[in-house]
């Protein structure tokens, strides 16, 4: 068990739609896995998804259901602390004193800012200067490790760089974090396209795979997934199509590389899809069924929120003592 000495780690997701099996795989999978290594601090980042308009009624409840989805993939409450990032303003505080220290050639370097940019006619500052207000979200909490997925790797380095830059401006400050991330499915495809990573906000119903998604519909989805032309997978020349498809089991399954190669060297892709579903449904059935009970009654997900504010709201804070200190910022005499 951890002590007061351990690491603290810092995740979190946005609630900007379902979560998919990307987001699952490459993050909750190992939040679950190591959080009773560290002292653990998941958020659910709503001031992030604002960057992109989001339907205020349905944000709302997009917020509870990514708790209860943490809770159901494995988090324990008891022992991590979960909670909402709007419901702790030292969050936005300190991202704009990071974004008075961040160079904006940074900032312009983020390909997700690149990628996410194409997709809108008109975007809002927000949008540019999220990785401020992401180290923001790290380092409050001192953070010494931070699980992600891939597409997130540029972001931690950033944050590194700001914690760099504000301690050698302002004096030592900040824990420098590192980022975990998982040793298989790190970056899950899109099953329509594999050359592009699984994303919520992407368009296409054969896209990606809900955590809620009935054991027919995953079926479905997995059958439908692109390949390649050839008849059977061989492990010399694999498609990116079914290099995810094989991710996405040993991912699921745990199985090792070994043991993937003897079982689907040479085997047809109709094969391969059935063990891909089966292991997912395996997978993904205990969590729906824990997900169905949590949000039967929104009050245990709501006070476990409450609770989560409470305990990291004096930790956000004790940090922000010491950066307005630092800064120069006026504190009543
Ligand atoms: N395709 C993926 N494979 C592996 N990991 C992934 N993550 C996201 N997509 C994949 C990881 O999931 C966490 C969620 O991060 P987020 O909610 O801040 O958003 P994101 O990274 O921008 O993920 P999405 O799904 O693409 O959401 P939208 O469409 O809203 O931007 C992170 O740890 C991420 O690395």
């Amino acid at each position: 068990m951890p002590n007061k000495a351990s690491p603290v780690l810092f995740s979190g997701m946005q609630p900007t739609g379902d979560l998919h099996i990307g987001n699952y795989l490459g993050a909750l999978k190992t939040w679950t896995a190591i959080q009773y290594d560290y002292r653990p601090i998941y958020c659910v980042v709503d001031y992030h998804a604002i960057t992109v308009y989001q339907e205020p009624k349905a944000l709302q409840e997009k917020i509870e259901e990514m708790a209860a989805l943490y809770i159901a993939a494995g988090i324990d409450p008891e022992h991590s602390t979960i909670f909402v990032q709007s419901t702790i303003p030292q969050h936005v505080e300190l991202a704009w004193v990071f974004s008075c220290v961040t160079p904006v050639g940074w900032l312009s370097r983020m390909t997700q800012f690149k990628t996410k940019t194409e997709q809108q006619e008109s975007v809002g500052t927000g949008l540019f200067v999220y990785p401020a207000l992401m180290a923001a979200d790290i380092l409050l909490y001192q953070a010494g490790v931070v699980p992600v997925g891939d597409d997130q790797t540029q972001h931690l380095e950033l944050t590194r760089d700001i914690a760099g830059r504000f301690n050698s401006l302002y004096g030592e400050t900040f824990v420098v974090p590192k980022t975990e991330l998982p040793s298989v499915g790190a970056r899950i495809m899109g099953l329509d396209d594999p050359t592009q990573k699984m994303s919520k906000s992407a368009p296409g119903s054969n896209h990606s795979i809900s955590l809620l998604d009935s054991p027919s519909r995953i079926k479905k989805l997995i059958g439908r997934a692109v390949t390649d032309t050839k008849p059977a997978v061989d492990f010399n020349d694999l498609g990116e199509g079914v290099a995810n498809l094989i991710t996405i089991y040993q991912a699921c399954s745990g199985a090792d590389n070994e043991e993937t190669r003897e079982v689907f060297s040479g085997v047809q892709y109709g094969v391969l899809k059935k063990a891909v579903t089966e292991a997912l449904v395996e997978k993904l059935e205990p969590l729906q069924k824990k997900f169905r009970d949590l949000t039967a009654d929104r009050d245990v997900v709501r006070g476990i929120l409450r609770h989560g504010t409470e305990r990291a709201a004096p930790i956000a804070e004790k940090t922000m003592q010491a950066v307005r200190q630092k800064v120069g910022l006026y504190m009543h005499r």
